[in-house]
């Protein structure tokens, strides 16, 4: 199915940020030096706007490159059936081959927690209040294989501002859909669900960013890649992308979005602490206690390519971890 955008067919890879949020920032700024006193300092405004008109600004061509390399985007036909989506089957085909269970419409998305207009939103109704975007992205998997794949989906902090978080509000946890008629896995093998001790994830899956993290314009809530709607190997029909982490942190088919105040376990986490930690950042000089991060195979090519700090977004997104130690933010 062809994607419906709000601007007709004319999306293409020129609109990387809506020209809105450059506007809505420099409005204000203006009423900042105006004489009202914010919390944030005027540099730290300014800073922002240089972050956001460099996503503006870029070309088609600058945005298949990163840090001067350039990215080649891996083929929809592998990003479509090369995939981990658990609640399907354990293996990389099972997704595509047994993802027609999963229906995606009508969708209804809970928000809720520590927020102050709590709703209950059908998605169509959510895109509608949107700016879908398209952003290309690698996407670095902890097992050490990456693609490169065209998102269509909208900045997170788009609903976060709708919705209005408390000052209690520090971290936002979102829930894939759990539903055992939908997701064979989530029932067990043969219907027994032996939880786990029989190493089954424990569903529904869970994940969770700092609330700074869910803020950040890079990180997306997609629901399309190669300007389609997401299929449900994916994650149909939303999930969450966000290009510096481990790609077990961008959960799929997404109901439920809860602020929190205290920092929950995720699902990764909870099966293995001791292999997946909460921030799940792409860190080449950070083993996975089983196999070295250093390096990646990237789907559809031979051979192997040097993994980046935080995936090649450190000069974007580093700022977040200042004073952090590195080894803790795996
Ligand atoms: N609900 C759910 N979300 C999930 C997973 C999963 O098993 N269940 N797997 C994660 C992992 S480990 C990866 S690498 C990516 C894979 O996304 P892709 O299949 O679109 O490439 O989805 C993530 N999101
Ligand atoms: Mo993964």
């Amino acid at each position: 199915m062809e994607f419906k955008f709000k601007q007709a067919n004319s999306i293409d890879y020129k609109s990387v940020t809506p020209e809105y949020l450059f506007n809505e920032r420099r409005r204000f700024l203006k009423l900042g030096v105006g004489g009202i006193v914010g919390v944030l300092s005027v540099d730290s405004l300014l800073a922002d706007i240089a972050r956001e008109l460099k996503y503006k600004s870029m070309s088609k061509d600058e945005m298949l490159k990163l840090n001067g390399e350039v990215l080649h985007l891996t083929s929809e036909e592998l990003a479509t059936s090369y995939n981990n989506f658990y609640e399907f089957g354990y293996s990389k085909s099972d997704p595509k081959k047994k993802g027609d269970s999963l229906k995606v419409s009508p969708w209804e998305i809970s928000i809720e927690g520590e927020i102050k207009n709590p709703m209950k939103i059908e998605l169509e109704n959510l895109i509608s209040k949107v700016n879908l975007v398209e952003r290309v992205y690698r996407f670095r998997c902890v097992e050490a294989w990456s693609m490169v794949v065209p998102w269509i989906g909208f900045e997170l902090r788009e609903l976060i501002k709708m919705v209005e978080p408390t000052k209690k509000a520090k971290y936002i946890q979102f829930t894939t859909l759990y539903d055992p008629e939908q997701f064979p896995m989530q029932g067990g093998f043969f219907g027994l669900n032996i939880g786990r001790n029989a190493s089954f994830l424990d569903f529904p899956y869970k994940e969770c960013l700092r609330l700074d993290e869910a803020m950040h314009p890079l990180t997306l809530l997609a629901v399309g890649m190669y300007k389609k709607r997401l299929l449900p190997q994916n994650g149909a029909p939303i999930r969450l992308v966000v290009p510096w982490k481990y790609g077990y942190k961008m959960i799929k088919s997404i109901n439920k979005i809860e602020f929190l105040e205290e920092q929950p376990i995720s699902t990764w986490e909870a099966e293995n602490p001791k292999e997946y930690g909460f921030y799940g950042n792409v860190d080449p000089e950070v083993s996975h206690p089983r196999w070295s991060q250093s390096s990646e195979r990237v789907i559809g090519q031979r051979g192997r390519i040097p993994t980046l700090y935080l995936n090649g977004y450190a000069k974007d997104v580093e700022h977040l971890y200042a004073g952090l130690d590195r080894t803790k933010l795996y």
